[in-house]
């Protein structure tokens, strides 16, 4: 599965216009992936409060949502670009990939819930793809 011409221009048009709003989508993405999926937060231990909209939790959504950012500067070479954030949370962190694909969805639910009017079939799909390529570069160095 790889993302055609058509949908990396999707998904570069939809993080256009979702981009400015990047601190809320990270924080209520990462808000959502621990109160559904609490086994989540076992990586997240060592932080103060992991409550929705706390200061780390945050701190962090925007942490994860500017990665997304340069994985869409880097949407031709997901695998290169993104070769740093892989080796952290494949050796350094050892998330268990997945997550990758739990966090994702949040990641669409929020998306659609900020700006349902440019979440269409077409957009989701592309984002979708996005996503779990992303994924798959990020647990590229796994094994
Ligand atoms: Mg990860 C750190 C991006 C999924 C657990 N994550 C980070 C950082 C970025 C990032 C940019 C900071 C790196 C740095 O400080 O140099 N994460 C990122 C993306 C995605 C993702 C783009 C998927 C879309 N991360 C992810 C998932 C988990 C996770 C699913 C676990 C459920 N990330 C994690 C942890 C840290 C980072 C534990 C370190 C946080 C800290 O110690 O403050």
């Amino acid at each position: 599965m790889s993302l055609s011409a058509k949908d990396k221009d999707t998904v570069k048009a939809l993080w256009a216009k979702i981009a400015p709003k990047g601190a809320e989508i990270g924080n209520e993405a990462l808000s959502r992936l621990f109160v559904v999926y609490p086994q989540t937060k076992t990586y997240f231990s060592h932080w103060s409060d992991l409550t929705p909209g706390s200061a780390p939790v945050r701190n962090h959504g925007k942490k994860v949502i500017g990665g997304l950012g340069l994985a869409v500067e880097k949407i031709d070479d997901l695998f290169g670009g993104l070769l740093t954030l892989s080796e952290l949370h494949a050796f350094q962190l050892r998330v268990d990939p997945a997550n990758f694909k739990i966090l994702s969805h949040c990641i669409l639910v929020v998306i659609a819930m900020l700006f349902p009017d440019d979440f269409t079939p077409e957009a989701h799909m592309a984002m979708d793809k996005f996503l779990t390529r992303v994924a798959l570069a990020l647990s590229d160095k796994y094994r």
